[in-house]
């Protein structure tokens, strides 16, 4: 919408994009200072008031449903959980570019970009506890929700094994004619190291996938600092080395993110190929709820993450001052979005685990006689209820 027409030459904070190759991959492309101000007034005069207000909203979102779950982790109710505090305008701020028919492929943080294109509260919390409405049948470990009818592929725990998948998909778009679809594959920096990265960005390259890949630069990978995992100037510059244009956004103004992902897609969409997106931001939680990163990192610096560069701050001073958000309006919305949360852990939680029958499903069309011989011999022997599970 503020991109100029194909061709012309893109004016004042957009011009970023028709910048040169490396400048695009070095530097930091922003439409919000830290403060909430806007770096160039005009790029923002066209922006869209529901969209803004959408943005604000998944990234509230996204942080009343994490502090609800990691209360629950600590209370003992669900095993384990990781946030994405911090993260939400990346998150955000690049599902609201992507569109219906899209694929999502995502990493550890972005199940926002689930809950944003229509997964229900109901179903990712269904998922966390494993019970009997999870679409999963609780196979998966807590934090690896899908949603078959948004797009959003279930996440890989094997770090960057999901980026080749991504590009997969993307390739199998481009093959199939399917012109205007584009495939959204996510990473951390840590995954960046891997050898899958290199393997599908390469692919990527070669054969002008219509993928954009996201890369969460959060600076930790567990305990490795970003200063560890690379010697490369930026992340970006990864993408570069493989002939995949790169955008290096600040990951913590959601309406650059939104736009530098938005140019990405654009151009995935005309058939012009993949684009490698690097959003610094910061991992202001730990890494899960199995972590504490009081014991190898300078948590004063994750206050100041914490603090004057949260996303969500820097969304709400800007709207405020455009008049499209009114005082307190903040805490009404949360509110209504933590009585949602609440509502769905108690539907939740109040469903029972998987039938039993179920472990032996999907693998036969018929289960074998020694499948069977074995659910008999479960079925007969003691059982171990949940305490959560009435
Ligand atoms: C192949 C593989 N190696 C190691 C791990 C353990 N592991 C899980 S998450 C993670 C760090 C990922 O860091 P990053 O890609 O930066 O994502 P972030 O957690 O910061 O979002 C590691 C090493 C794993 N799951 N898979
Ligand atoms: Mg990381």
């Amino acid at each position: 919408m503020v991109h100029a027409a194909s061709g012309a030459p893109r004016t004042g904070a957009f011009a970023y994009f028709d910048g040169d190759v490396t400048a695009k991959a070095t530097g930091l492309f922003q439409l919000l200072r830290e403060d909430g101000t806007a770096t160039d007034e005009p790029a923002l005069a066209t922006l869209d008031r529901g969209l803004a207000r959408r943005l604000f909203e998944g990234m509230l979102r996204i942080r009343v449903t994490d502090a609800r779950m990691m209360a629950l982790q600590r209370q003992g109710r669900i095993g384990f959980y990781g946030e994405a505090v911090g993260q939400e305008a990346a998150v955000v701020g690049s599902a609201a570019v992507s569109e219906p028919q899209d694929w999502i492929v995502p990493a550890l943080r972005e199940a926002g970009v689930g809950l944003y294109r229509g997964m229900t509260t109901d179903s990712y919390i269904a998922q966390i506890y494993g019970n009997a409405a999870d679409p999963t049948k609780g196979r998966q470990m807590p934090c690896h929700p899908c949603d078959r009818e948004h797009q959003y592929v279930v996440m890989s725990s094997c770090v960057s094994t999901q980026i080749p998948h991504a590009v997969g998909i993307a390739m199998a778009m481009k093959i199939a004619g399917d012109r205007g679809k584009v495939c959204f594959g996510y990473m951390g920096d840590g995954g960046t190291s891997e050898g899958d990265f290199h393997v599908a960005v390469n692919f990527a390259g070669v054969s002008k996938a219509p993928c954009v890949l996201i890369c969460q630069n959060n600076q930790w990978a567990i305990s490795t600092p970003g200063t560890l995992q690379t010697a490369a100037e930026t992340i970006a510059l990864k993408g570069v080395g493989y002939g995949v244009e790169a955008i290096r956004a600040d990951g913590n103004d959601v309406l650059a993110v939104y736009h530098a992902v938005a140019y990405a897609a654009d151009k995935a969409r005309r058939g012009d190929g993949p684009t490698f997106v690097e959003l610094l931001t910061y991992r202001v939680s730990a890494h899960t709820s199995s972590d504490d990163p009081s014991r190898y990192r300078d948590e004063s610096v994750t206050e100041i993450w914490r603090g004057q560069r949260d996303p969500i701050r820097r969304l709400e001073t800007y709207l405020v001052k455009r008049g499209w958000l009114a005082a307190g309006e903040r805490e009404a919305i949360a509110e209504q979005i933590e009585a949602d949360v609440r509502d769905a852990i108690a539907r939740q939680e109040a469903i029972a685990p998987p039938a039993l029958e179920t472990l032996i499903e999907d693998v036969f069309e018929e289960p074998t006689w020694l499948l069977r011989e074995q659910l008999a011999a479960i079925a007969d022997g003691p059982r171990v209820k949940s305490p959560h599970h009435r």
